[in-house]
């Protein structure tokens, strides 16, 4: 027998078979002998023998979707963040218990090989990280997807921090080859840049000769569902020159001159944007987005018109999500494949795009809202920017019609910000080429229709839906926290792997004694494991008893890593004037990357690092506060620190975090949120009892208030000594003494203006924690507490977040068992939950 037919026939591997195969893939792909093959070889040898075992079911997947003419989800993201790939897939194989059988006795741990495999950073954070769930969860459910970004030579930079500063380094993700992929050479569209339009400005067909052509170069990797039922493809582009090099420049002996195209042309997938909220505005990230969002939708159309024949049909046969408007560009490029291309009449090319296309929007803050200038797009696209004006003079014309008379209203929903300089408002333009468009929260939703989006949601009422995010349990529970889930199969029986929401049946158990003791002592192992990380990386060695409070996520002032940070000192102050004050041991861990340019950002993680050198030393303090910053944050980082988290913090400004989803996985993980009412936390807060979350702070309603008050900060500052001592010592250059001054600026923006609300909220920031410690000081109600988070988290499931985009957006059949979930009542209607 095979091991194909092996998997087939539902039986347990061979391991010898297994071990074979692995072996064989070692000799012959990898070219090594066993004796001499290194960790990072055999996790190859063993990535290409599990590979193997995907192709068949993957293919029948894809021919399945084909027979039965299923709808098809394109969902088009310029970040898959997926981390590392080997645990994924044999755990969603069932391959777990046999891979490492197959191992052992060739010396090899199956730990050891996982480590090897360079973990995918191709995404920033939250955005890209969600796309990575989404396409895990399509897989689980059965709904045929394909993920379109584009494959960077080089993902997010690599953090090192010299002397407390931030430095970028190039991430090297495929310097020794990536297993998984297949490359697709001769799957190649052809993607334009610049030139000029032949034809008449009407909405009729025009000819575009562009200046430039790229070839974008498929390379597609199976993403495995749960008990490998079906797959999803992702499908990254790298571009490529049509010509390698100019011969004869080259012949004429420059070398270097030879290769500067191919060198221009290259460079649109050699790098992915570090962006995270603020547009880098650059040409290049234009070229990006195009290059992708067309390479996608030639290859679906290209797909489509080989199955259906013409393109009336698209909608009914294709979804085409938009991950933020970094694909927007898709609206404009579907009409011109439609009305250049394929002759569609322009009407009947616009109800194709927009019954096609819909849109997922990921931030309120203005700064992050796309907007390229009218100049680039007409430089770079030039039929796009005639296609985009034709839109706008529609679309204007039936809001003339509709609101007569009304400017206002007429210009802020127009595509063209008309200012000094013209820019095309990119959110605009998704919104109007798209059925539907969501938020990822309730309250972001609700946000979006009474801010960002207002105008253009009484031009179309209806159009915006929520969508809370999800995160995949089988990442950020199943592998991420083996040790909680042989835990809760124990109690509870296996059922949670395959439906979330049997978590539920550990509502009854928070209180049992014994199940407290066992789920408090997987707490600590988790913990001591991600403490011998930090004493490995840092030297910093902390107690697995304290109670390990994390913040990790992107840097940014919004999600206020510096309130957290006033606070550690306001209490390092506190500990040492009141010894036996009742503290609660803590070790406050920080990770995350800053925006290579985002210099206050990087002001923040050198404070980190200038508190860590005052405390951590400080006797006064031992055993009572430490202070660790670990480098280079990503997601293997996070599936260690999340098992081991106690407390939660999601402390952004209310209203300026869209959702957050590292929320939902430490919650999940039996962390307790410390947060304001802010994007999903407040979803949170509606699903665990009251006095298992610590809120606390000004909601999005009162930050509004204020902002348009304009008071700043220096009354919350004077209404608190403790805060203004906190402010004070930090002027005096007290965690700075090589340089005093390195914290004055921002001190001063506290007193002043104070955008993100960080004096005004100190105060109550404060006295949550106290609530914390008092909690801590109590271990049975702490993990009482904790139980309960695990136990009521279901709903966050990606796979729920996936059957609700199938059934209010992309009009799709999903199986019952996902449905159940999306259907569930909202909490505030369902009678008292656990506890
Ligand atoms: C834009 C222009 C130029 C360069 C970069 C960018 C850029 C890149 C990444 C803009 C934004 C991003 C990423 C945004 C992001 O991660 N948003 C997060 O999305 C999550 C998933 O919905 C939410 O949970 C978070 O609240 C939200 O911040």
């Amino acid at each position: 027998m095979t091991i194909e037919t092996q998997m087939r026939s539902g039986k347990r591997h061979d391991p010898a078979m297994l071990r074979e195969a692995i072996v064989r893939k070692l000799t012959y792909d990898v070219g090594r002998s066993q004796n001499a093959a290194s960790d990072r070889e055999w996790f190859m040898a063993t990535a290409r023998a599990v590979r193997e075992l995907i192709v068949d079911r993957w293919m029948a997947t894809t021919r399945s979707a084909y027979e039965t003419g299923a709808k098809q989800v394109y969902y088009l993201s310029l970040e898959f963040l997926i981390g590392r790939l080997l645990r994924d897939n044999i755990d969603n194989l069932g391959l777990t218990e046999e891979v490492s059988d197959a191992l052992a006795p060739l010396g090899v741990t199956l730990e050891r090989i996982r480590m090897a495999e360079p973990d995918a950073a191709l995404g920033n954070g939250g955005l890209g990280r969600l796309a990575a769930c989404f396409m895990e969860s399509m897989a689980s459910l059965g709904v045929p997807a394909f993920g379109y970004g584009i494959r960077y030579d080089h993902g997010l930079f690599r953090q090192v921090i010299a002397n407390g500063w931030q430095h970028e380094y190039p991430e090297d993700w495929l310097a020794f080859g990536n297993p998984w992929e297949f490359a697709k050479p001769e799957i190649a569209p052809e993607i334009g840049f610049g030139g000029w339009v032949e034809g008449s400005l009407a909405d009729e067909p025009c000819v575009w000769r562009p200046g430039e052509m790229v070839q974008a170069v498929a390379y597609d990797t199976p993403v495995v569902g749960w008990r490998g039922r079906s797959m999803t493809t992702l499908r990254l582009w790298s571009a490529r020159a049509p010509d390698p090099l100019k011969l004869e420049a080259f012949n004429r002996g420059d070398h270097v001159g030879a290769l500067a195209e191919r060198v221009r042309m290259e460079a649109i997938s050699k790098v992915l944007y570090p962006g995270d909220e603020t547009p880098a505005g650059q040409e290049l990230r234009l070229r990006q987005q195009y290059f992708f969002t067309s390479a996608a939708l030639q290859d679906l159309v290209r797909r489509h018109l080989r199955v259906y024949g013409g393109l009336g049909s698209l909608p009914d046969k294709v979804a085409i999500q938009l991950n933020d408007t970094h694909p927007a560009i898709a609206v404009a490029e579907l009409m011109r494949i439609c009305v250049d291309l394929h002759r569609v009449p322009w009407d009947e090319a616009w109800r194709i795009t927009q019954g096609s296309i819909a849109y997922t929007n990921h931030t309120l803050l203005p700064e992050a809202l796309e907007s390229w200038p009218v100049g680039l797009i007409e430089r770079l696209l030039p039929r796009h920017m005639q296609i985009i004006y034709l839109i706008n003079a529609r679309h204007l014309q039936q809001v003339r019609e509709r609101f007569p008379g009304d400017d206002a209203l007429a210009a802020s929903v127009s595509l063209i910000h008309e200012n000094d300089e013209r820019r095309v408002r990119m959110g605009h333009l998704a919104f109007i080429g798209s059925h539907c468009v969501n938020g990822v929260s309730a309250l972001h939703t609700s946000l979006l229709r009474r801010t960002v989006f207002h105008d253009l949601d009484r031009v179309a009422p209806g159009r915006i839906v929520g969508i809370t995010n999800g995160i995949t349990f089988r990442r950020w529970l199943h592998q991420s926290n083996r040790r909680l889930c042989a835990l809760i199969e124990s109690a509870i029986g296996p059922k949670f792997r395959d439906d979330p929401q049997a978590l539920e049946q550990l509502r009854p158990l928070a209180d049992d004694a014994a199940f407290q003791g066992d789920f408090a002592q997987v707490k600590r192992l988790n913990k001591q494991a991600l403490g011998e990380t930090i004493r490995a990386e840092l030297g910093i060695v902390v107690d697995p008893a304290a109670m390990m409070d994390v913040q990790i996520k992107r840097i940014h002032e919004y999600k206020r890593q510096l309130l957290n940070l006033l606070e550690t000192i306001a209490l390092a102050d506190a500990i040492r004037a009141a010894p036996s004050g009742g503290w609660a041991p803590r070790v406050k861990v920080f990770a995350g990357k800053a925006a290579a340019s985002y210099h206050r950002a990087k002001l923040i993680i050198r404070l980190a690092h200038d508190i860590g050198s005052a405390l951590n030393d400080d006797p006064a303090l031992q055993g009572l506060l430490k202070v660790v910053f670990l480098p280079n944050y990503n997601v293997s980082a996070a599936e260690l620190i999340v098992p081991a988290a106690d407390l939660s913090e999601q402390i952004s400004t209310a209203g300026m975090e869209a959702s957050g989803t590292g929320n939902m996985k430490l919650a999940l993980n039996g962390a307790l949120t410390i947060g304001t009412r802010d994007g999903a936390t407040v979803e949170i807060a509606e699903r665990v009892p009251k006095d298992t979350i610590f809120l606390f702070g000004l909601t999005a309603e009162e930050v509004a208030e204020r902002k348009a008050r304009g008071s700043g900060g220096w009354p919350a500052i004077a209404a608190s000594p403790r805060l203004a001592a906190v402010l004070e010592a930090l002027e005096r250059g007290d965690y700075s003494p090589d340089d005093p001054d390195r914290y004055r600026d921002l001190v001063a923006s506290l007193r002043g203006p104070d955008p993100f609300m960080v004096a005004s909220d100190f105060e109550a920031y404060w006295a949550a924690q106290r609530r914390a410690d008092r909690l801590w000081r109590d271990p049975a109600a702490w993990t009482r507490a904790a139980i309960l988070n695990t136990a009521n988290m279901a709903w966050f499931s990606s796979d729920r977040t996936i059957a609700e985009y199938a059934t209010k957006v992309w009009n799709i059949p999903v199986p019952r068992r996902a449905l159940g979930q999306a259907a569930e009542l909202p909490p505030s209607q369902e009678s008292q939950r656990g506890g």
